[in-house]
């Protein structure tokens, strides 16, 4: 049985999705952050050393890292549904996009939550992190067609992996320039997929 081990508010409500997207069954081991700090409670780093969500577990197998879990269960548990073809002109794309939301989105979005805290004293570095966070929005607003996913017309686990860029810079007021991009995580949202596993996973802030 997969296990996944779930962090409230956090990455691990996008695989909570893609399982639901899959219709594959699985169990949840629900962790609260902490109230003050928002850090993951020691519990996780019994499942996993770097006591992060997701991490999943499926027979005596852990998973951790949002990327290669996607990627483990599209492969061993996606019949070929989600991903292109790996000979097809899409999996260079499908790829580029995988890695995208973890290697190179996320990045300017953490530095502005962490620079943020800092008050005025951050204030010299807001040029850089906000427009690396306007590069990387662009590219995405400029890659979608509207009504359409991040390799075209079929949604893929790039839009999963993506799906929590979209959030995070929503939840900071950051997509109002990008229409394409606010209907696309509006679209991602009312997925009968995404709604079942925000049932079972519980509150979540991003939705
Ligand atoms: N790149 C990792 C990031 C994992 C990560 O930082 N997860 C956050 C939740 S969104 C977490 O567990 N934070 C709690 C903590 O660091 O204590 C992934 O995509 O899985």
């Amino acid at each position: 049985m997969i296990t996944v081990h779930h962090l409230n508010n956090s990455r691990s409500q996008r695989i909570l999705w893609l399982l639901e997207e899959l219709g594959v069954p699985y169990e949840i081991v629900q962790y609260q952050r902490d109230a003050v700090t928002n850090l993951a409670p020691p519990e996780l780093k019994a499942i996993h050393p770097l006591g992060k969500s997701p991490v999943v577990t499926d027979g005596d197998l852990t998973v951790a890292e949002s990327g290669a879990v996607t990627e483990y269960l599209l492969r061993k548990y996606g019949k070929g549904r989600l991903m292109p073809k790996e000979d097809s002109a899409e999996y260079v794309d499908y790829l580029q996009w995988m890695h995208f939301a973890e290697g190179s989105a996320m990045l300017p979005l953490l530095l502005a939550l962490y620079v943020g805290r800092l008050g005025d004293a951050g204030a010299p570095l807001h040029p850089r992190i906000f427009g690396e966070i306007a590069n990387h929005l662009s590219y995405m607003e400029n890659s979608v067609e509207t009504g359409g996913y991040l390799l075209g017309s079929e949604l893929s686990g790039a839009d999963i992996m993506n799906s929590f860029v979209l959030e995070a810079a929503k939840a900071r007021g950051l997509l109002a320039e990008y229409p394409k991009l606010l209907d696309l995580v509006t679209r991602l949202q009312a997925r009968p997929a995404y709604q079942l596993a925000l049932e079972r996973g519980g509150p979540y802030a991003f939705a």
